[in-house]
């Protein structure tokens, strides 16, 4: 029997449909709220104006978003891409950068040519419907200037095998942005119903005492001192989750707990997918974690000989305890090289590891960013084929390449990835009053400019031996 048009049980099956966001004209810089308070990351900017929250975004920061977001679905749709090294001026950072660029070629080069031309299948992309961003939208209890946009369909949608989920989300702006995928989600769903799933997961009250408001007054060096105890700015008084807070890798997913999803949420999707095996992970060094795709980023599973891969950011090593399991079952975690360039632009509330946001097209073939060249030769060096898209103008819309898409349809199976997990194996346990104290993370290296970045000014460069004596002395 085929596969059915909605599946997608892992990051990196063969791509088949997907839907990329789109930057509307109508989009908003985020309201301030509870769950959110944005900062302008350019400091002259900053002393002259006020955060523009649920202003409408400025019409050329939409035409450049518009044009790479529609590049890439081009790029997608394509069969051959020749990629060629260049020296240009990148437009949203206003300085020659060398880039790796991709030429989509209507033909396949002929045996004779040198060009360098990735061959891959054709993706099947549909768009978020265009939607007006710039209404007051209210619910019992709350109300916000305006919503946000759908550049980030990762954020509200997943494929969860034949299931489409939409997410609770936890901002307020944020709450009806699924609709901009709903009609979409419903004609995948018409076209088998019988086999495809779609569902929405408890949409919370978004009232003030979902949140800890005094999470934003804290320093970093409080934040820091708190890592250990994982609170942000949702508590846990009801369950929530961004669609991209998970990752998917068969018969397992692994749920980061974040500014953005709750424990309260995690508990959610273990009771509601029991045929998965959920996993909570912790990432102790990052004070503002939101969405685990700049993080903790699965490439390809491991195969007879050469082990799974995982893409982890240096900064923010996952936990010894959590890491253990991808160890036993034959995974290698690979620090991702270093951005190119740590500049953000002004209104981007997304660090610089945007550059490790990549989408896979297969276990073999992968998109990156085009001024990511550090990136682009580790993949390399690790035999992927490599398609670039520009996308910097999209850090301005809270994502890049990963966070701009809702894979649909992958060619990928249930598989179980982890062997060594026991039939008896049971879900972490999360009741009310659960607290988890881990920050021992694994040893973190240099390769690839891995380093461990932290908060603290007195141990610039931090160690797991120094978080633990930060715990072992109370604070
Ligand atoms: O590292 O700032 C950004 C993810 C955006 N969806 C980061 C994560």
């Amino acid at each position: 029997m085929p596969s059915s048009v909605v599946n997608a049980w892992t990051q990196w099956g063969r791509l088949e449909t997907v839907v990329v966001g789109r930057a509307d004209p109508l989009s908003c810089h985020l309201p301030s709220e509870p769950a959110n308070e944005c900062e302008i990351n350019d400091p002259d900017l900053a002393r002259a104006i006020a955060w523009p929250g649920g202003c409408v975004k400025s019409s050329h920061a939409v035409k450049m978003a518009t044009a790479q977001l529609q590049n890439l679905c081009d790029v997608l749709e394509a069969e051959h891409v020749e990629i060629t090294s260049k020296r240009s001026v990148d437009t949203e950072l206003k300085r020659e950068m060398d880039k790796k660029c991709s030429l989509i070629l209507q033909h396949p080069p002929d045996a004779q040519s040198d060009q360098r031309v990735v061959t891959k299948h054709r993706t099947v992309t549909f768009r978020t419907e265009e939607t007006d961003w710039s209404q007051r939208v209210s619910g019992p209890g709350w109300s916000v200037p305006s919503q946000y946009c759908a550049t980030c369909p990762r954020d509200t949608m997943i494929t969860m095998g034949d299931t489409i989920l939409s997410a609770t989300m936890s901002k307020r702006s944020r709450y009806f942005e699924y609709l901009a995928c709903h009609g979409l989600a419903l004609s995948f769903w018409r076209q088998d119903p019988c086999r495809v799933r779609y569902i929405a997961a408890p949409k919370p009250s978004m009232k003030d005492s979902m949140y800890s408001p005094g999470f934003w007054n804290w320093t970093k060096e409080e934040r820091f001192s708190r890592m250990r105890d994982y609170m942000f700015c949702v508590n846990e008084s009801e369950p929530v989750f961004d669609a991209a807070d998970i990752t998917r890798v068969g018969r397992d997913i692994f749920v980061q707990k974040s500014m953005t999803t709750n424990d309260s949420g995690i508990q959610w999707l273990t009771s509601s997918f029991p045929h998965l095996r959920v996993h909570p992970m912790h990432f102790p060094y990052d004070m503002h974690p939101s969405h685990i795709d700049c993080t903790f980023v699965p490439l390809r599973p491991p195969t007879a000989g050469s082990p799974g891969l995982v893409l982890i950011n240096p900064e923010r090593p996952p936990l010894q305890s959590e890491s253990a399991l991808w160890f036993r079952n034959d995974w290698k975690f690979v620090n991702c090289a270093n951005p190119a360039t740590w500049d953000r632009p002004a209104f981007s509330q997304s660090s610089a590891w945007l550059s490790m946001n990549l989408l896979s097209l297969s276990e073999k073939c992968v998109v990156i960013e085009e001024n990511e060249l550090p990136l682009f030769h580790l993949l390399s060096d690790l035999d992927f084929d490599i398609v670039t898209v520009p996308m910097r103008h999209m850090f301005d819309f809270g994502g890049a390449i990963h966070c701009c898409t809702w894979d649909v349809k992958r060619d990928d199976t249930c598989k179980d990835y982890f062997p060594d997990i026991a039939d008896s194996w049971q879900p972490a346990h999360m009741e009310p009053g659960y607290a988890f104290h881990d920050v021992d993370v694994i040893g973190v290296n240099l390769d690839h400019g891995g380093k461990l970045l932290n908060p603290v000014p007195i141990s610039a460069v931090g160690t797991a031996a120094r978080v633990a004596s930060l715990s072992a002395s109370g604070r």
